[in-house]
């Protein structure tokens, strides 16, 4: 097992595949692994990509990696999308697009099922933003599609947050005003070719300034053509000048305590609920409480504080 360890350090493809997997199904191999991946971890920029469905997330992601590879930087990326054209479905265009990019050894794609945890990023998450980091992965960037808890959990764990918005969609609008604002760091205007492109560009610029009356620095705006690979290279500085500008700052450590916090958190969460629910030495006396529930022999709180009591034993 320190052996799969090792080989995922040295970045070696087929050993991250299948860490990833054992980190997936919660294997005790893959906590041995991960305890000696911890020390190794901590370099990557986290970037976080959310937005609406079919806003170009994933067109974006491959030309942005194309990017950091010509900049010379390892790039992992996590696409948490069941409609992503990482994990099938795309259309012939894209998969040709995401298939030069699976065949560079520096350039790491998994995707992931929302499994596990409702409407939120799958607990794993943590885990593989891990495993990418400490793989030797300059650039880990997660997709999530923006609904719900998904993005909110995905900034906890980005460095970096950029918000996809197309033209002549009042979701998108709509989702501003719904808290996105408050998790952007970068926008992305894509689809610059279509309609309602200026529009779409001047709303977002008020919005912006609107924040920004309030003494708050200006979210920077970038518009994209992802498609053709346009602003590709403008965007990806703005969103290495947003690392750069955080890191040293009280901000930043902060963040990353919270990031270990969440992780922390569902890493105990996930082994409780399995111990109470899935081994069978609790399970027969989960049953046996529910029965007396049943029977009105007990309540649901007396219930709950015997299975703990068991627990802290
Ligand atoms: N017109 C136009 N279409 C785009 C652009 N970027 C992506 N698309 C198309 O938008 C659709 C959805 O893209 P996709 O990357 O799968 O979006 P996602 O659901 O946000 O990941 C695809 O048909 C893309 O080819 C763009 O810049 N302009
Ligand atoms: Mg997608």
């Amino acid at each position: 097992m320190k052996d799969l360890a090792q080989r995922v350090m040295k970045g070696d493809p087929r050993a991250i595949a299948r860490m990833i997997t054992l980190a997936e199904n919660a294997s005790p191999e893959a906590r041995e692994c991960m305890k000696v991946l911890h020390s190794r971890s901590g370099n990557a920029h986290v970037i976080g990509i959310t937005g609406v469905m079919g806003a170009g997330k994933s067109t974006l992601i491959s030309e942005l990696a194309r990017e950091y590879r010509k900049r010379g930087k390892r790039v992992g990326i996590i696409a948490i999308d069941p409609t992503s054209p990482f994990s099938g479905g795309a259309l012939l265009g894209d998969r040709i697009r995401m298939m030069e990019l699976a065949t560079d050894p520096d350039i790491f794609i998994r995707s992931m099922g929302t499994r596990g945890m409702l409407g939120g990023l799958t607990g794993a998450v943590y885990d593989v933003v891990e495993i990418l980091d400490a793989s030797g992965k300059d650039i880990v960037i997660v997709e999530t599609v923006g609904v719900g808890q998904a993005e909110v959990d995905v900034i906890k764990i980005a460095d970096t947050t950029l918000v996809v918005l197309v033209p002549g969609l009042g979701d998108s609008i709509q989702s501003i005003k719904a808290g996105i604002m408050e998790i952007a760091d970068v926008y992305a205007v894509n689809k610059a070719d279509r309609p309602g492109f200026e529009r779409t560009m001047a709303e977002i610029e008020s919005l912006v300034e609107l924040i920004a009356d309030r003494g708050e620095e200006r979210t920077p705006i970038i518009p994209v053509i992802a498609k053709e690979g346009k602003g590709i290279p403008e965007l990806a500085d703005t969103i290495d000048a947003h690392r750069k500008k955080m890191e040293g700052t009280k901000e930043f450590t902060l963040h990353r305590r919270r990031r270990y916090e969440a992780e922390l958190v569902e890493i105990i969460r996930k082994r409780l609920m399995k111990m109470i629910f899935d081994e069978d030495v609790f399970r027969d006396r989960v049953e046996d409480l529910i029965d007396m529930i049943m029977r009105k022999k007990k309540d649901p709180y007396s219930a709950a504080d015997e299975i703990l009591s068991q627990v802290l034993k």
